[in-house]
């Protein structure tokens, strides 16, 4: 048996890279892997490395909970949790950080990226997130992480802090691996396909999110930038817009990209476009309409209070045992 683990920060509306690169990924795992074990999370923690607005946090975390059930997450499968809720996170998140170097995080692209825009006030936490990220993961001993693409070098530096700690103290955490699918680990934005697609960044025409209605998805889709060549193929270096499109109509139908290029023989973009974007809008309404379910069945609160307890035992063991490793306190 197996445990596969992984989490969504709250820090904006959920986008259809959220949804293709994590969620849709997290959920065929559990129908594929019937005898391993499923802990998923909603990282508040993480997202207030970035200033958040109070209320829209609280909603914004209560949201992406509702949005894993209505992607299909079994609850009687999943210990499904809020990051906060269990304080073992932000403990141990402090104590790995005392096992990673500054020349580490000083390398995460993600921290990089920020840095080189300029972007002034970045908090230390933000700097310091991956050891909390490593924390999320270890404290389970998890042995899997599906995640997209950009979380790949997070995960290497997870499996590096606990390597380190296992050296200096005897095999004590499983080192995990991350899960990272072959088509759509990296959805761009669609008004610029060297872009990830992200909740984050205000593109507001290059991002599908969960929640926009199916006239949105078809303006956003149809006027996706492409090129001039006029030819449906897959070449994601030279045609990389086309080649984003394709990615999300491969991941949602369950074919590979060259049987999705076999579909559209035509010449032009606009019969592919067109059905892509009814692809994105049936499987977005599917989703909100589940999503609309789960918040008026009012379970929710009653499988994250169950989430809480049960991550929590685990995380307290786990916790005890680290810091006794590490010679904290009065306990052997
Ligand atoms: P931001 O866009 O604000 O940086 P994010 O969406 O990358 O945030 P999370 O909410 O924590 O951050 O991401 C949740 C999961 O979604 C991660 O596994 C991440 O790799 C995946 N993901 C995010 N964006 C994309 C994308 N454009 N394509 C594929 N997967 C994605
Ligand atoms: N850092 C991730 C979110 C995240 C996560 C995790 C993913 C926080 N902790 C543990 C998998 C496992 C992000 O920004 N996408």
């Amino acid at each position: 048996m197996k445990r596969i683990l992984s989490g969504i920060k709250p820090s904006g509306t959920l986008t259809l890279g959220n949804y293709i690169g994590a969620i849709s990924k997290f959920v065929e795992l559990q129908k594929k892997r019937p005898e391993d074990e499923f802990y998923l999370f909603v990282a508040d923690l993480h997202a207030i490395t970035i200033p958040q607005e109070t209320a829209l946090l609280r909603k914004r975390t209560r949201d992406v909970a509702a949005m894993y059930l209505a992607a299909g997450i079994d609850p009687e499968r999943t210990v499904l949790f809020i990051q906060s809720e269990i304080k073992e996170h932000a403990e141990l998140g402090y104590l790995l950080q005392c096992f990673t170097y500054i020349g580490e995080l000083e390398r995460m692209t993600q921290f990089k990226d920020k840095s080189k825009k300029g972007e002034t006030g970045l908090s230390s936490a933000f700097f310091s997130y991956p050891a909390l990220m490593a924390a999320d993961i270890i404290l389970y001993d998890a042995d899997y992480v599906p995640v997209g693409e950009d979380q790949k070098q997070h995960l290497e530096l997870t499996r590096d802090i606990a390597a380190r700690f296992n050296n200096r103290f005897g095999a004590f955490f499983t080192v995990p691996e991350p899960l990272i699918p072959e088509v759509g680990a990296r959805i761009m934005d669609l008004q610029d396909p060297t872009k990830k697609m992200s909740k984050s960044e205000d593109s507001d025409k290059g991002c599908i999110t969960l929640y926009d209605d199916r006239a949105t998805i078809m303006k956003k889709i149809r006027s996706a930038v492409t090129d001039s060549v006029g030819i449906v193929r897959f070449d994601p270096e030279n045609q990389p817009g086309l080649a984003n499109l394709i990615t999300i109509y491969a991941a949602l139908s369950g074919l590979s990209p060259a049987e999705v290029v076999s579909k559209f023989p035509g010449p032009g973009y606009a019969p592919f476009k067109d059905a892509c974007a009814d692809l994105v809008a049936d499987a977005i309404g599917t989703l909100q309409k589940r999503y609309e379910d789960v918040i008026s069945s009012g379970t929710l609160d009653a499988i994250l209070d169950r989430g809480r307890d049960v991550a929590g035992k685990v995380a307290f063991k786990k916790l005890e045992k680290a810091k006794q490793k590490i010679g904290l306190g009065r306990k052997r």
